[in-house]
């Protein structure tokens, strides 16, 4: 099964929105296989941002993702990239649709709450990031039968 990264931004966090934030992604389906908080530093930031480092905002939304703690979650599901990406919404709040995370609770692109990799190729590279294998875990839910078609 296919594994994706979320991580609850310095902003959810601070809001008090890890748990609604979080509550959503397990109301979708998406089976939580690994959850830790840390604070990113400067070099993780540019490690995780890699394809950022060059563009003009960067030096904010470095000084945004250190300025606190944030929540990693290794995500499980089919097509979970994609069913993840739609519950963010778009990456700037003003144009992300209402019933999305960043629709319904953000307001700028520099704090928009919520990371989560945009592709199969990204997330293992970023999971690899924030976790190590024996972080990750392996287990059934009894309500799978439910949620997940064989
Ligand atoms: P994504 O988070 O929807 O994948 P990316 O284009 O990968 O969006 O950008 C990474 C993050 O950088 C965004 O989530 C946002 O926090 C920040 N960002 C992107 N574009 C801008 C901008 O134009 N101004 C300020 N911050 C930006
Ligand atoms: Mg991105």
């Amino acid at each position: 099964m296919n594994k994706t990264l979320a991580l609850v931004k310095p902003d959810g966090v601070q809001r008090g929105l890890s748990g609604e934030i979080i509550s959503r992604i397990e109301k979708k389906g998406l089976k939580i296989v690994g959850m830790k908080m840390i604070r990113m530093d400067g070099e993780l930031a540019k490690l995780h941002y890699a394809d950022h480092v060059e563009k003009p905002f960067f030096p904010t939304l470095m000084d945004f993702i250190t300025s606190g703690p944030i929540i990693a979650l290794a995500l499980e599901g089919p097509n979970c990239v994609q069913a993840l990406r739609n519950l963010m919404g778009s990456t700037n709040p003003n144009e992300a649709t209402p019933g999305s995370i960043r629709g319904d609770l953000g307001l700028s692109v520099g704090n928009n709450l919520i990371h989560g990799s945009d592709s199969d190729e990204s997330a293992k590279r970023e999971l690899s990031i924030f976790f190590n294998e024996n972080e990750l875990f392996k287990y059934e839910r009894s309500i799978d039968g439910w949620i997940i078609e064989s």
